[in-house]
């Protein structure tokens, strides 16, 4: 049994194997970064990689993703904690036309693990449903996530919402192809490239409010 195990599963599309895969390896007391980081996630990079061959095509990479889900719902418990005072309120989503969600769901996971109430929204989201859940929440900071390159002026579209609405928060943005110039070109606060980095960033803005 090796974290290389959990990696074939996700690639073999076998949800039920991720799932025992990841019980065994907590219980044996692995890293869980480790098992998310080298298992997980090289194995949605490989898929990743593979697609742009041509070798896996769209359904494949669905049936990755359901498989790597199983897993993070294992992980989930170890990820959230249990922290019973919030320190502060994150509204988070993938941004319009963008169904990628993974990435999101773990920072959404990470940020309540470390004391955030997060009001998830879900793949898809539109400028309007944001400045409207950030409002009723209110929101200390708004979280975009986008994996698509055309997807990215997206988040441009629902920094300048939230702007326009003047509402008191803060934006930061990630995803595989964000990157800190583009954050700073459409004005977020913060940009990560990981879910750690993400919850950081949060820490960090909401501190100094
Ligand atoms: Co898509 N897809 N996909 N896909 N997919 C990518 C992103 C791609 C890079 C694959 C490739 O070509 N190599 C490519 C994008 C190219 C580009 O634009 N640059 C791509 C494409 C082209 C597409 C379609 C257009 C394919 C098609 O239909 N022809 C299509 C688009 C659909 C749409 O969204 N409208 C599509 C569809 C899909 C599926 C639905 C089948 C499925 C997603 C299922 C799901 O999420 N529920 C899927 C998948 C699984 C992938 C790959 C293989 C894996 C993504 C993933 O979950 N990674 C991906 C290739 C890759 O990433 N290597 C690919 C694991 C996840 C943990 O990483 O989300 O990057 P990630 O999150 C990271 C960081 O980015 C960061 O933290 C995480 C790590 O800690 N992060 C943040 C993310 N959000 C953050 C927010 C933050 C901070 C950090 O603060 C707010």
């Amino acid at each position: 049994m090796a974290i290389q195990d959990i990696y074939q599963a996700i690639l073999g599309f076998d949800q039920e194997k991720v799932k025992e895969l990841t019980r065994a390896e907590i219980d044996a007391g692995t890293d869980i970064d480790s098992i998310l980081n080298d298992g997980m996630i090289g194995a949605m990079d490989e898929v990743g990689k593979q697609f742009s061959e041509g070798v896996l095509f769209v359904p494949e990479m669905l049936m990755a993703a359901k498989a790597m889900k199983g897993g993070l719902a294992i992980l989930k418990p170890l990820l959230t904690g249990d922290a019973a005072v919030s320190r502060g309120t994150v509204v988070i989503g993938t941004v319009k036309g963008d169904l990628h969600d993974i990435g999101k769901n773990l920072v959404s996971m990470m940020m309540e693990g470390a004391g955030f109430k997060v009001v998830d929204l879900g793949p898809d989201v539109a400028a309007e449903k944001f400045v409207k859940t950030a409002k009723e929440n209110n929101a200390d900071v708004v979280a975009l996530s986008a994996l698509l390159t055309t997807t990215m002026p997206a988040m441009e579209a629902t920094i300048a919402a939230l702007k326009e609405a003047a509402l008191p928060v803060k934006t930061i943005v990630g995803g595989a192809p964000v990157t800190q110039a583009f954050a700073d070109q459409i004005k977020a606060d913060g940009y990560s490239d990981d879910a750690p980095g993400g919850v950081e960033l949060v820490r960090n803005l909401i501190k100094g409010r």
